[in-house]
């Protein structure tokens, strides 16, 4: 995995709402190539295992709940600088914090219910990507 690629979740709240096109779309426009995808129920030891780094948090057990209360979207995204550049086109963690034209500040409900994931760092993209896809998924 090099530093063009990035792994993103549409999460249950955005794909239940039926907005999975609407953002992949906007990723597309933004200059985002689709190399992987899948559409997916997290288990409750799946969102544990993916959010470890926040286990101790207040807001842990909900936000696994809220992961696994549906189906979402993961995606292998590509392009240059892909990490820090889709960092930026889906705004800050609480939509009302999100700039103006982010995909949280169109889409995302809270800052839990927050319409997208986006891996902080090339080597959590690499991670993140692994834990969803094989190598021979992403083209
Ligand atoms: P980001 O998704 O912007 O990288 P993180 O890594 O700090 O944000 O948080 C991971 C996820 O945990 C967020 N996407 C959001 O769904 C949830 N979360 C973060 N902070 C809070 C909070 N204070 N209350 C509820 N949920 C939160």
């Amino acid at each position: 995995m090099s530093g063009n690629r990035t792994l993103t979740i549409v999460k249950p709240d955005a794909f239940g709402a039926g907005k999975a096109g609407k953002i992949i779309a906007h990723l597309e426009t933004a200059g985002f190539r689709v190399v992987a995808a899948r559409v997916m129920q997290l288990s409750t030891a799946q969102a544990q295992e993916f959010y470890g780094v926040h286990r101790e948090r207040p807001f842990f057990g909900s936000l696994v709940s809220f992961m696994t209360s549906g189906s979402c979207m993961p995606l292998v995204l590509e392009r240059a600088d892909a990490v820090a550049e889709l960092r930026t086109v889906i705004g800050a963690t609480d939509p009302a914090e999100a700039a103006a034209g982010t995909v949280r500040k169109l889409y995302a409900e809270s800052k839990e219910r927050n319409a997208i994931h986006a891996s902080d760092s090339d080597e959590n993209a690499s991670r993140e990507s692994r834990f969803f896809f094989a190598e021979s998924e992403i083209l």
